[in-house]
């Protein structure tokens, strides 16, 4: 409050001081009219060539005196492999910007001071002038075409192709208001799929647990990397237009809702040698916190980080989130020790089933022979339908992906019940699930594999009917090749 009044008394007393002015103005140019003139002019010629000084000057000293800030500059060199060549590009730019910016603002207050109002000199008016029209023009022009070319070949560099996906760093960054929520594909190196209508309070990228790819997806807090390996992130939004930015590595990309964009770039330092470049600097040799004077310095606490640089909205300051990057090893030490969030958030009390290193061995042999049969150890139904439980698809999922390597195959999918009951209806609860099954394959692309379903109800038992452990291995779902 005392701020504002000291402000409003400023403004005030400064209105008083150009009123007495004129005034004093006013009644001088009555006896000297044209000296009058003369003068003022003069006076504000000088004060805006006083003022170029001091401007030109201060652009000087507080780029100088900031330089240990500036990313690209002293300490702060470019965190990713691309960077340098994105930094050099830009310091070309603002070294051809920067002397045009220095010429112009000297010519522009130079002018104001030299063709001032004074004895004997008359203004001369241009209307229009081509030939300089034409200079003004065409200049930038080239200038501009020259730097864009020249940056075309750094562009290429930072959206390159990816050529080998084995070694690639994949995660997933979906920002939302206010924050981002970081997935990584788990050990199987592949997102599950989303699907918006799913979002919930417990599913917040709508990750659909239909798809098995789904299981060992991770969330994490912060962005952990290895250093030196190629880091690919794909980039949504949940609402409005955010933006990926990781200012150290001189990555940035919207982020937009409904339509997935990618950044690609190499680690170069891990946090630990980048907080080594920074020691010695006289601006980070300072306590991180003001107040504990004793404290860790300010280089030792440095870390990377991702901001949100699209204005989103007004918590928009908080979607900071902390990027590490370690050594591979310690990458993957780091990235064996999450959970997946599925198993952590959605069925914690029972672990999915992994029957994908026997289940394949089994189907090899299979394949390779032409003939017999493979039992679905994790297919099963809820109980007196033919709906599928959600550990079923794992399986049903590499058996699909296996059928469609090998085209041309023609395989029986049957179905068997136990004795209980009434014999029709397992004869058809048993056609039931096999079609079930047969469905579920077919919408997961199998190829030009030709499957038949085939329900046996209770014919076919492979244990006796009473005991329940003989009723559960009767209870069955079988695939077998039947020709090719
Ligand atoms: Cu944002």
């Amino acid at each position: 409050m005392t701020l504002v009044l000291i402000l409003i008394f400023t403004f005030l007393a400064m209105l008083v001081l150009l009123r007495a002015s004129k005034l004093i103005e006013l009644a001088q140019s009555l006896k000297e009219p044209h000296q009058v003139r003369y003068r003022t002019s003069r006076i504000q010629g000088s004060l805006l060539v006083a003022f170029m000084v001091l401007f030109l000057g201060a652009v000087f000293y507080f780029n100088f005196h900031y330089r240990n800030y500036m990313l690209g500059f002293g300490p702060h060199d470019a965190a990713s492999e691309h960077g340098s060549d994105l930094d050099r590009i830009l310091w070309i730019t603002i070294l051809i910007t920067g002397v045009v910016f220095v010429l112009t603002h000297i010519a522009l207050f130079w002018f104001a001071y030299q063709y001032r109002e004074r004895e004997g000199h008359e203004a001369k008016f241009i209307s229009h002038d081509n030939r300089l029209e034409l200079i003004w023009t065409i200049t930038p022009a080239v200038v501009m075409t020259l730097l864009v070319f020249s940056g075309l070949d750094v562009w290429n560099k930072i959206m390159p192709d990816i050529k080998d996906k084995s070694e690639l760093v994949q995660l997933e960054v979906t920002g939302f208001q206010f924050g981002w929520i970081i997935r990584y594909p788990g050990p199987d190196k592949e997102f599950g799929a989303r699907n918006y209508r799913l979002i919930s309070g417990t599913n917040p990228l709508g990750q659909d647990w239909k798809d098995s790819r789904n299981y060992d997806d991770l969330h994490v807090g912060k962005i952990v990397l290895p250093k030196g390996k190629q880091v690919r992130v794909k980039i949504t939004a949940r609402d409005v237009l955010h933006s990926f930015f990781l200012p150290h590595f001189r990555v940035k990309m919207d982020a937009v809702p409904g339509m997935p964009t990618y950044a690609i770039f190499t680690p170069k330092y891990t946090t630990e040698e980048y907080r080594q470049r920074l020691k010695g600097v006289p601006e980070y040799m300072v306590p991180a916190d003001p107040e504990n004077p004793d404290g860790p310095k300010k280089w030792e606490t440095f870390n990377y980080e991702l901001a949100c640089a699209e204005l989103c909205g007004v918590g928009h300051f908080s979607m900071r989130r902390e990027v590490v990057v370690v050594e591979p090893d310690e990458y993957e030490a780091w990235l064996k020790k999450q959970k997946s969030y599925y198993l952590t958030n959605i069925k914690k009390e029972k672990a999915v089933p992994q029957p994908v290193d026997d289940f394949s061995a089994k189907m090899d042999k299979m394949l390779s022979e032409g003939k017999g049969a493979i039992k679905l150890e994790h297919v099963h139904f809820k109980t007196g339908s033919a709906e599928l439980t959600h550990e079923s698809w794992k399986e049903l999922n590499t058996l699909a992906h296996t059928l469609k390597a090998h085209p041309g195959l023609k395989l029986e999918v049957s179905g068997h019940t136990d004795a209980q009951g009434n014999d029709a209806a397992n004869l058809s609860l048993s056609q039931k699930r096999a079609d079930a099954v047969v469905i579920y394959l077919k919408k997961s692309g199998i190829g030009q594999t030709i499957l038949v379903a085939k329900g046996y109800g209770e014919t076919q038992p492979i244990a006796p009917n009473d005991t329940p452990e003989g009723r559960a291995m009767n209870r069955r779902t079988e695939v077998k090749i039947i020709g090719e």
